[in-house]
């Protein structure tokens, strides 16, 4: 501060209380806004009014650096299908400090083992991550609108930002695996002015060190986040994204139904003889829906299709073999026996039943 009179030295202070009652923003007066007053002071001599005395007070306000990484849009994980790709995460950046600043934006995998927003223990890693920032600000990440970002630019005082973390979701992940992700924001800004400079990342900030200076300091007071610490210029979040998918097991068994000697009573597997093929296909319970289950079987051959008999779908299953039951539909061309399932939900056995005899 620079005094400018020795009269009434606290009254600097006094006008500055006066002024933080009443900021024009939640973050506080701007940084690099000089603060003057100018105190007079009337005084008497022997009961005569004298020429009053001014001092004036003028000081810079610094740069409070505050920031918060949120994860946001929803409160739940993200759910998403083993190979989907761009699976979207929400976070919110909101700048707390009373200057506008760029933020570097960095998305990070949870290695192995560790915690993410939700329940949960990391299991895999999400591939072509990339972050996206709100352009059209509906808070939805909308393909070809919203675009791809390494940083925010101009983040006013006060102002939020929401941006997206996209990844694919690799093939061959069951049920209920888990990855997380960490969004990483980083203060810069001009080292001098409160705001930056437009279509460019200015410099990443560090605090003042030592004594205030008559300039604009700078005061790292962000919070400690997720993988971040206290003060570091830096403020970070986790979200997540859950594998939901089916959990299917598929089992195949043959039975004799009959053979030329001994008919349908104990036949053996001798050739003419008729055997039943079943094919089982099991949805582990909790897993999702499994759609358009497509079953192929190329036969041997060493076994002729019995085109008398049909193929059979959607039947039932007793003690691991198929009933002689389901509706009629496949195909067989080839020498490969085909038929689609519909779905096969959670917990859901269902079938497909042909026959075959040996050669
Ligand atoms: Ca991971
Ligand atoms: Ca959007
Ligand atoms: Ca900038
Ligand atoms: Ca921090």
């Amino acid at each position: 501060m620079n005094k400018s009179g020795r009269l009434l030295g606290q009254a600097g202070a006094i006008a500055l209380v006066a002024l933080g009652a009443s900021p024009a923003l939640a973050s506080g007066t701007l940084a690099g806004s000089s603060i003057t007053n100018t105190v007079t002071v009337n005084y008497q001599v022997g009961g005569i009014a004298q020429t009053s005395t001014d001092a004036g007070d003028t000081f810079t306000v610094d740069r409070k650096v505050a920031f918060v990484v949120a994860e946001s849009g929803d409160t739940t994980t993200t759910t998403v299908s083993p190979g989907q790709e761009a699976a979207v995460t929400t976070f919110q950046i909101t700048n707390q400090s009373n200057a506008t600043l760029d933020f570097a934006l960095a998305a990070a995998q949870v290695a192995d083992g560790g915690s993410g927003a939700h329940t949960g223990t990391d299991s895999f890693d999400t591939t072509n991550v990339r972050i996206h920032v709100d352009t059209n600000g509906n808070g939805v990440y909308d393909a070809g609108t919203d675009l791809l970002v390494t940083y925010l630019d101009e983040l006013a005082p006060d102002a939020s930002m929401t941006v997206f973390v996209l990844a694919d979701i690799p093939l061959s992940l069951t049920n209920g695996a888990f990855s997380a992700v960490t969004l990483t924001a980083t203060a810069h800004g001009s080292a001098t002015a409160v705001s930056g400079t437009v279509g460019t990342l200015d410099s990443i900030l560090s605090e003042t060190t030592g004594a205030n200076t008559s300039g604009m300091d700078t005061v790292f007071a962000d919070a400690a986040g997720a993988t971040d610490a206290e003060g570091d210029g830096m403020h970070s979040a986790k979200d997540d994204y859950t594998v939901y998918t089916a959990s299917l097991t598929i089992t195949k068994n043959s039975r004799l139904i009959s053979d030329p000697v001994n008919l349908t009573t104990n036949p053996k597997a001798i050739p003419g003889a008729t055997i039943e093929y079943c094919i089982v296909v099991a949805n582990a319970s909790g897993s999702q829906t499994a759609t358009d289950v497509a079953i192929s079987d190329p036969l041997p051959s060493t076994v002729s299709y019995a085109s008398g008999y049909g193929i059979f779908l959607n039947g039932t299953v007793t003690g691991g073999d198929c009933d002689e039951n389901g509706s009629s539909g496949g195909s067989f061309g080839s020498d490969t026996v085909s038929g689609t399932l519909a779905s096969v939900a959670a917990g859901e056995t269902k079938t497909l039943r042909f026959r075959a005899t040996i050669n």
